[in-house]
């Protein structure tokens, strides 16, 4: 009998610490070994010319989310799944939602059940958007045994937004039961007063989205999210940061040694507000929170990833399909922008584009891009070592990558049930051409072969990186 069921041959193996080129044996979906020359396999991949990179991990997607009017994402978990490994992401953490008035235990019924159809591996934030006592006392408690370790909450939207108190209670709760608060952060207040002023002044069309939103809302809220979550002394990730002005404040709290981190998005250092003015309801297409920015933020974002301010990439993926009834157009073509979805489908484009706009053109180096798609975003999670890392008794989770292709996007190509990518005739250098997931080849030049319900779910348990520093404004904590 052969010692590996698979062996990986010849490639350069990256992880976020530092690359080698050698051998990997995989058995029982783990990855076994890593040598200059593996045999007694039963299968054997050449890697000649490839990177052998742990599979990505996304750990921002919206995937089969119900919405508060009874609506449910266009992009199921079968889908979802399938254009995460045509793109080579193996984890995704998505969203249990909570709509005010209710609990949450209903929904994590629910949620899990759609996700178990699914092919990719996952876990789950909890939505918190009604802090009542029921929820933060009784339910909290049972979802985290559950195995959930991260709270979402939103500092903007009608009708998921919290206000500080509840925000303050939130935090409160993640921080005695050892989870991660993670938090949209825009100004809810200036939001509605510029959007209802736009719109009183005939304003209406897709590229108002960002005049509603500009960055001074990002960087109120994230400054106000930190200070709340410095007071109660609790973790917290800034979601989807697109801004200078929001990085300087995670900056800032970083450099006072608070447990802040920063995540950005592949839309944030590629669309610009410029793509919401396209004619007619074409802009829709770009439409997302916070709002794409220019050019220069671009470079700015950059500037802040290769300083470690921000150091996680997901997709916030998010399937609205341009043309279907539950997508961008729900409210007709003429709608006004406060009454179009927001989001945009990515799961299949981050690698490519990261790769491409970060790697391929030397912004970054390999080693940081493995560290911001899969490293640390495992880590900060919870599901560190198990996944977003090579090495022995991890889930042999890999992305084969031909560093030297190019490739034109195409909505064909990112393989979600979504009928348009805002990444269409973007030119990458860099392509995943085999995704493993436990073992499994789930990609093989662009075909996706995956048993419907064979993602597993990932339950979180305590982990260290998100204890409380015990630093707290007199020494005094209420009880
Ligand atoms: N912004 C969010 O906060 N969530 C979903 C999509 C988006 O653009
Ligand atoms: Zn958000
Ligand atoms: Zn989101």
């Amino acid at each position: 009998m052969p010692e590996f069921d698979i062996a990986i041959r010849g490639g350069q193996v990256a992880t976020g610490f530092g690359t080698a080129r050698c051998d990997l044996g995989i058995r029982a979906g783990r990855i076994a070994a890593l040598a200059e020359r593996i045999d007694g396999a039963a299968q054997v991949i050449e890697a000649d010319g490839l990177l052998v990179l742990p599979g990505g991990v996304d750990t921002h997607c919206h995937i089969e989310q119900p919405e508060a009017n009874g609506t449910v994402h266009e992009s199921d978990f079968v889908s979802a799944s399938a254009s995460a490994f045509a793109g080579g992401t193996t984890t995704g953490i998505c969203f249990i939602p909570q709509f005010k008035g209710a609990g949450i235990l209903d929904r994590f019924a629910d949620y899990r059940a759609r996700a178990a159809k699914g092919m990719l591996d996952h876990g789950f934030h909890q939505i918190i958007a009604d802090a009542t006592e029921e929820v933060i006392e009784r339910e909290v408690p049972q979802v985290v045994a559950a195995g959930i370790r991260s709270l979402k909450v939103f500092l903007t939207y009608e009708p998921l937004h919290l206000s500080d108190r509840d925000y303050i209670r939130v935090l409160l709760a993640a921080r005695k039961h050892g989870c991660l608060v993670t938090v949209h952060c825009e100004n809810y207040e200036a939001i509605d007063w510029r959007t209802r002023a736009l719109i009183d002044a005939g304003m209406t069309a897709p590229k108002y989205h960002a005049w509603s939103r500009p960055p001074v809302v990002e960087r109120e809220a994230t400054h106000r999210a930190i200070a709340l979550a410095e007071l109660v002394d609790q973790p917290i990730q800034v979601f989807h940061v697109s801004c200078e002005e929001a990085a300087e404040e995670i900056a800032r709290a970083q450099a006072r040694g608070l447990k802040v981190w920063g995540e950005t998005c592949p839309q944030y250092v590629t669309l610009t507000a410029a793509d919401m003015d396209r004619p007619g309801f074409e802009g829709a297409k770009f439409m997302c929170s916070p709002a794409p920015r220019d050019a220069d933020e671009h470079a700015r974002i950059w500037d802040r990833i290769r300083r470690g301010t921000l150091d996680v990439v997901s997709s916030d993926h998010c399937g609205y399909s341009f043309g279907g009834t539950l997508g961008k157009a729900q409210n007709g073509r003429d709608a006004p922008f406060r009454d179009i979805p927001n989001g945009i489908p990515g799961l299949a484009a981050r690698l490519p584009i990261i790769f491409s706009e970060g790697v391929s053109k030397g912004r970054i180096t390999l080693e940081q891009f493995v560290a911001l798609t899969s490293t640390n975003p495992a880590r900060l999670m919870g599901l560190a070592p198990r996944k977003g890392t090579i090495q022995p008794g991890a889930d042999a989770d890999l992305a084969l990558w031909d560093p030297r292709r190019k490739v034109t996007i195409t909505n064909a190509l990112m393989q979600h049930a979504i009928d348009y990518t805002p990444y269409e005739g973007l030119e990458v250098t860099g392509w995943p051409v085999m995704t493993i997931r436990r073992g499994e080849v789930v990609m093989r030049d662009g075909k996706v072969q995956a048993e419907p319900g064979s993602g597993q779910y990932l339950p979180r348990g305590p982990y260290d990186l998100v204890r409380p520093r015990g630093v707290t404004p007199n020494g005094f904590m209420p009880a």
